[in-house]
C-alpha cells in the first residue's frame, strides 16, 4: 500500500493566482494540488489535498491524521506567525512535518520572521515558489523510504 502524505494550506491561499503574483506567483491553489498529486503519484505516495480559511478546521484535519496520514506538508499561511494551537496540534503529530512557504519570510515584514511551526517540522522551505511543496514531498518520499 502506498505511505500517504496530506498536504494543508491555511488561510487565503485559496486565494493563489488572483491576487499579488510578484508575492506567490500566478498558479492557482488547483494547479498547486494537481502538482503535489503528480509528484506524489510519480513517487509511489498517495497525495491529497486541503485548504481552509479557519484555523480550527486545520487542527482537527491534524488530529485526525494520526494513525492515517504518513507525513504532512503545511503552509498554514498567516496562522504561522501567531498560532501556537497549531503548532500544539502539529506536536502532537507523530509523523514527519514539513512547513512550506511560497514566498521568503524573512525577506518581508519583521511579523513573518518568526514562525511557531518550524520547531515542530521537520524542516522549511520558504521562497522558492509553488515548486516548494513538491520538493516537499520529495524530501517526505525518502524520510518515509528510509523509516
Ligand atoms: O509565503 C507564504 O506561503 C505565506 O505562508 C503566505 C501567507 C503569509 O501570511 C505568510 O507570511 C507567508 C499568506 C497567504 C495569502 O495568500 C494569498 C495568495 C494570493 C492572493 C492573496 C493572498
Amino acid at each position: 500500500m502506498s505511505a500517504k502524505v496530506l498536504v494543508l494550506n491555511g488561510p487565503n491561499l485559496n486565494m493563489l493566482g488572483t491576487r499579488e503574483p510578484q508575492v506567490y506567483g500566478s498558479e492557482t491553489l488547483a494547479d498547486v494540488e494537481a502538482d503535489c498529486r503528480s509528484v506524489g503519484k510519480a513517487l509511489g505516495l498517495a497525495v491529497e489535498c486541503k485548504q481552509s480559511n479557519w484555523e480550527g478546521q486545520l487542527i482537527d484535519w491534524i488530529h485526525a491524521a494520526r494513525g492515517d496520514f504518513d507525513a504532512i506538508v503545511i503552509n498554514p499561511g498567516g496562522l504561522t506567525h501567531t498560532s501556537v494551537s497549531l503548532r500544539d496540534a502539529l506536536s502532537a503529530y507523530e509523523g514527519p512535518v514539513i512547513e512550506v512557504h511560497i514566498s521568503n519570510i524573512h525577506c518581508r515584514e519583521a511579523f513573518r520572521h518568526h514562525s511557531y511551526v518550524s520547531a515542530v517540522a521537520v524542516g522549511m522551505i520558504c521562497g522558492l515558489g509553488t515548486e516548494g511543496y513538491g520538493l516537499a514531498i520529495r524530501r517526505l518520499a525518502t524520510l518515509l523510504k528510509k523509516a
